[in-house]
Parts: C-alpha cells; sequence; structure tokens
C-alpha cells in the first residue's frame, strides 16, 4: 500500500523556513513565513496569554471533553469580536476549528455537504493552502484577478468583471482584512460594490479573517466581514486566533455560518458538529479557553489589545520606514505602496529571479512570489533591505 505514495510538493513558504535555518550568513533576514517577530526576532507570548493560562493551570478542574462544538463560551466571544452586533446571534452557527486552516477546510467541507455542483472563487493570487485543500476536496473552484501588478495595489476593476459571472449558490472567498499574500486591501466603497454584487447574484461570501488588528485595528478589521453579514442571508467565516494571539502551535480557530433563519441555522449547527466528528471528534480547547478568558475579562481584555495595538503599530512603522528609504534611494515614489498596504504582508513586485538574486547576494529571505512579512524588519535591517532592493533593480 505505501509503496503506491508519491513524495508530495513540498510548502514553498515552510520550505523556505528550512533555507533560512539552514543559511550560515550571520546578516541573513527573515521575511519569509507569516508569524510576528518583534524587533529582537522573538515571537513572543502575548502577556494577557501568559496571565489567562496562569489563571487557567490553577483554576481549571477537569480535562474531559467538551462538546464536539467546543466551548460555546469560545464561539461566543469570537463572534462578537469578529461581527459585533452586525447580525442577530440566533442566525450564526459555529464550532471551534484546529486553528484558521481548519476552520477553511471545514467551511469547504460544509460547503460540499450542502451543494457538492457550486463553485469557489478564489482571488488570484491567494494563501496557496486555500487552493491546495479546496483541490484536494475537488471542489469546483474559479479564480477572480486581485492584483495590481503595476500598482501594487488591488485591481478592482478587474476583480468586478471577473465576479460578473458567479452564478447563485457560488461562493466567493474573501480575506476579511490584511490580504495574504499582497497586503493590498479592499476600500469601504469596495465593499460596498462587492456587498452589491453578491446581493445582486445571490452568491454566497466565505470570508478568511486571519489578521484582525493587524491592519487598521480591531473595529476597522471588522468592517467587511461585518457589512457582509449585515446584508446578506448567507456566509460563511473562517477565523484564526493563531496571529492576534500569537497562539500559533495551539491551534485555535473558529468556524461560523451565517443562516438566513434560525431554522436553518440549527441545521447548519447540527452538520458542523456532524462534521467535526467526522474528522477528529472534539476540537482543541487550551487555545480557546486562553482566548475566552482573555475576551471575556476586562482587564485580560485590555492588556491583550494594547499589546495588539503596539504590534500594529510596529509594523506600521515599518512600513513607513521602508518607503521613505526606498523613496532616497531610488528618487522616486514607485515603492509608496509598501506604507500603503496592511497587515504582515506586502508583495513587492520582483521577478522570481530577483527575489533568489536578494537570498543569495544579500541573505534576504522572501517568499518566491516576492512576499515580504514586514515584521521580520527592524530599524537596523530596513536599510539594509532597501540597499538590497536598489541594487537588485526591483
Ligand atoms: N488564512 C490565512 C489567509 C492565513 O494567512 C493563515 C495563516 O496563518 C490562516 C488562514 C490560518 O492560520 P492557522 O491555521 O495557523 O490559524
Ligand atoms: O502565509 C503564511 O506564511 C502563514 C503561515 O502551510 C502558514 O499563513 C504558512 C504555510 C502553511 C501554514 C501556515
Amino acid at each position: 500500500m505505501l509503496t503506491n505514495l508519491k513524495p508530495q510538493p513540498a510548502d514553498k513558504i515552510l520550505a523556505l523556513v528550512q533555507m533560512y535555518k539552514d543559511d550560515p550568513r550571520e546578516t541573513k533576514i527573515d521575511l519569509g513565513v507569516g508569524v510576528y517577530k518583534n524587533a529582537e526576532g522573538v515571537t513572543p507570548v502575548m502577556r494577557a496569554v501568559k496571565a489567562a493560562e496562569r489563571r487557567i493551570l490553577e483554576s481549571q478542574e477537569t480535562k474531559a471533553y467538551t462538546s464536539l462544538a467546543g466551548d460555546p463560551a469560545f464561539s461566543s466571544a469570537m463572534r462578537k469580536l469578529i461581527l459585533a452586533d452586525s447580525v442577530d446571534a440566533g442566525r450564526v452557527a459555529a464550532v471551534a476549528t484546529p486553528g484558521g486552516t481548519g476552520a477553511v477546510r471545514q467551511g469547504l467541507e460544509l460547503m460540499q455537504y450542502a451543494d457538492r455542483a457550486s463553485t469557489i472563487w478564489i482571488s488570484n493570487p491567494t494563501w496557496p493552502n486555500h487552493p491546495s485543500i479546496i483541490k484536494y476536496l475537488g471542489v469546483p473552484m474559479r479564480e477572480y484577478r486581485y492584483f495590481d501588478s503595476e500598482t501594487r495595489g488591488v485591481d478592482f476593476a478587474g476583480m468586478m468583471d471577473d465576479l460578473k459571472d458567479v452564478k447563485s449558490g457560488d461562493l466567493v472567498l474573501l480575506h476579511g482584512c490584511c490580504h495574504n499574500p499582497t497586503g493590498a486591501n479592499l476600500t469601504a466603497e469596495q465593499w460596498d460594490a462587492v456587498v452589491e454584487l453578491l446581493e445582486r447574484t445571490g452568491a454566497v461570501p466565505f470570508v478568511d479573517i486571519a489578521y484582525q488588528g493587524f491592519g487598521d485595528g480591531l473595529e476597522e478589521d471588522g468592517y467587511g466581514t461585518r457589512l457582509l453579514a449585515s446584508k446578506l442571508p448567507e456566509m460563511i467565516i473562517a477565523a484564526s486566533c493563531s496571529k492576534n494571539f500569537g497562539v500559533y502551535r495551539e491551534r485555535t480557530g473558529l468556524l461560523m455560518a451565517i443562516a438566513p433563519e434560525e431554522k436553518s441555522k440549527a441545521s447548519a449547527q447540527a452538520t458542523l458538529a456532524f462534521l467535526n466528528r467526522q474528522n477528529y471528534s472534539f476540537p482543541p480547547d487550551h487555545g480557546a479557553r486562553v482566548v475566552t478568558t482573555i475576551l471575556d475579562d476586562a482587564e485580560l481584555r485590555a492588556d491583550w489589545q494594547a499589546e495588539l495595538e503596539d504590534v500594529r503599530a510596529g509594523m506600521l512603522k515599518l512600513r513607513t520606514q521602508l518607503a521613505d528609504a526606498l523613496r532616497q534611494r531610488t528618487n522616486s515614489d514607485q515603492f509608496d505602496f509598501i506604507a500603503d498596504h496592511r497587515g504582515m504582508f506586502s508583495r513587492l513586485g520582483a521577478t522570481p529571479e530577483q527575489v533568489v538574486e536578494m537570498r543569495e547576494k544579500f541573505a534576504i529571505y522572501m517568499v518566491g512570489d516576492s512576499r515580504m512579512n514586514i515584521a521580520g524588519l527592524n530599524e537596523a535591517t530596513v536599510p539594509i533591505l532597501a540597499d538590497a532592493i536598489a541594487a537588485t533593480g526591483v
């Protein structure tokens, strides 16, 4: 049996992590995998997470199973964080999942279970795990244009032109904020137009929100997701706590399905619990419990928000510094888009050859499509990167 197996193509982002580790050069700069790092290059455990873990350690009296959907308190706290009061809670089915990836997977399985024929539309480009999981499940998939490689902003005309062809019941995968891998995001007016298109066509939004609080702020980053939830009868939301709570390895995520009314919500809830049971029974609890402890406690929540805000402000500052440094070196404003992008990532717009050149000559590691993790920089490395970009002729 096992002799039938063929080697699988490696995840390019994860392969880059290993290449970076294997590089002996002391000056190397890691702008690869999407993990937040502070100025010292450390991915810290957030203060509120440590405090919540201490509390849980002291007070937890059992490790017995939770429920197939996870702890309802987690779903409720996360629903409020993401959706605020944009939709009646009675319409929202939810299950805890192993990370945002687990939520994406369960959302796709829910879609397949409801209607095998419907197509999911993904942005070109998107996070590589989207098409990978979609193809693995055999869900029909189409792409819509998203990135304008000239301006390095959103190709909104192209996006709307491609989405003209969506059919009623198709799903449209949208990044809630901080688009991965480009860093280019929809404006409020563009979100309004997307809502109008979905309303008109009867297509269903599938929002992947993995960076709430990393872009313009916790509330601001929820704008598009909340708008869709407030206007449309149905919606799928896959949320990750990995980044904004820094609990990557705990595998903490939530899948929400918004139904038109309470009866179909009950069926969606039962189906989501069923799907969890088919795949892994009970979802992981520790990260979810930490997140719930923080969100439900005024003091921990305030401290978490303050630290998250520092993280966000730090990345914005690095963006401005890099854009300024490139303006000086190139005597042009062609890299100003780096300051306009939001979240951890910016797609630089370098060719694959230039990406390799920057890695080989300057020990700068970015993903092959020239996605840079801005959090991999600090004040000292910004000028080094700017020199390398200018020298490579990007
Ligand atoms: N969706 C997007 C767009 C992401 O960038 C990520 C990456 O971390 C995830 C989902 C899911 O992350 P995780 O499964 O680690 O929670
Ligand atoms: O895009 C990223 O870098 C993050 C982390 O298979 C990640 O989303 C990368 C690859 C992967 C899972 C997570």
